[in-house]
């Protein structure tokens, strides 16, 4: 474990912060060049390749710490959905685990809400995985992982579907029914313009849902033995293709740590 630099104010404290650092698939180009050809009266052309902002130094990433292993990755889709996004941008970063249940000094003090993921960009602390998302968006730009505006929302319902019937204690209360409908409508939805959200290449709505459906599995699974229907084939198919990905299983939390995340809701 070696020790965090971090803002001035958090010195003191910076042999307490647990710390990974992770680099994307050295494989993968990290420095690309843009090349942009005037025409007379027209937009710059850009013949693909790019040159963007390039982190040389790792990003900063406050991360829930597994609850079953110490000096792990915990659970949390939200965070997921940022180290996706960093890994598909093939950019470099550091984990800062924190025990959401014992919340450190240093980390209330950068994090108001208490809450992860949390990424320092340009000096600053930024929470909230819609607003890191577009922030990392903007600042690097390459390779664009925006979701069109009329797609981005698709989808969107199953989580708080899944909550409700992961919750449920009457098996007869809708909630089921309410989850099963809008998978289906997912899926039919693939069918249409899949293999992604956006067709054929992964977007921003992939790389937030797809740890939500991690999550479902797993926990639905657990606390009620359910899974997708087999019928469902286009989000099964969506389900497999992204949870197989190096970057998915590089950021995904461990099994065991999602079902004592949701212990407390199904529970409490
Ligand atoms: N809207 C936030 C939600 C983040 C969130 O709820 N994070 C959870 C962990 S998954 C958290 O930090 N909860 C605080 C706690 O457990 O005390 C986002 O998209 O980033």
């Amino acid at each position: 474990m070696s020790t965090a630099k971090i803002t001035p104010s958090a010195t003191a404290i910076s042999a307490t912060i647990k710390h990974l650092s992770l680099r994307p698939n050295p494989n993968r180009t990290l420095f690309t060049t843009r090349i942009s050809v005037p025409g007379i009266g027209r937009r710059p052309r850009n013949l693909g390749v790019a040159v963007s902002a390039k982190a040389t130094e790792p990003l900063e990433v406050c991360v829930k710490e597994s609850v079953t292993t110490p000096n792990k990755l915990g659970d949390c889709p939200f965070t997921q959905r940022i180290l996706l996004t960093l890994e598909e941008k093939h950019l470099p970063y550091d984990l800062k685990l924190v025990d959401l249940r014992n919340k450190p000094e240093w980390f209330l003090n950068i994090s108001p809400e208490g809450k992860v993921p949390l990424l320092k960009l340009d000096e600053k602390w930024i929470p909230d995985s819609d607003v890191i998302t577009q922030a990392l968006e903007e600042k690097f730009p390459e390779p664009p992982l925006a979701t069109p505006p009329e797609k981005a929302t698709v989808g969107s319902k199953i989580f708080s579907t899944f909550i409700g019937f992961l919750k449920s204690k009457d098996s007869n209360d809708g909630t089921e029914q309410a989850l099963h409908s809008e998978l289906t409508a997912f899926n039919n939805y693939l069918q249409e313009n899949g293999p992604f959200i956006n067709g054929k290449a992964i977007s921003a709505a992939d790389l937030s849902l797809a740890p939500k459906l991690y999550h479902l599995e797993i926990a639905l699974g657990h606390y009620k033995k359910w899974s997708v229907p087999d019928s469902l084939t286009y989000l099964k198919s969506y389900m497999k293709t992204i949870f197989s990905m190096d970057s998915f299983i590089k950021t995904r939390a461990q099994p065991e740590d999602v079902i004592e995340g949701w212990r407390p809701k199904v529970e409490g």
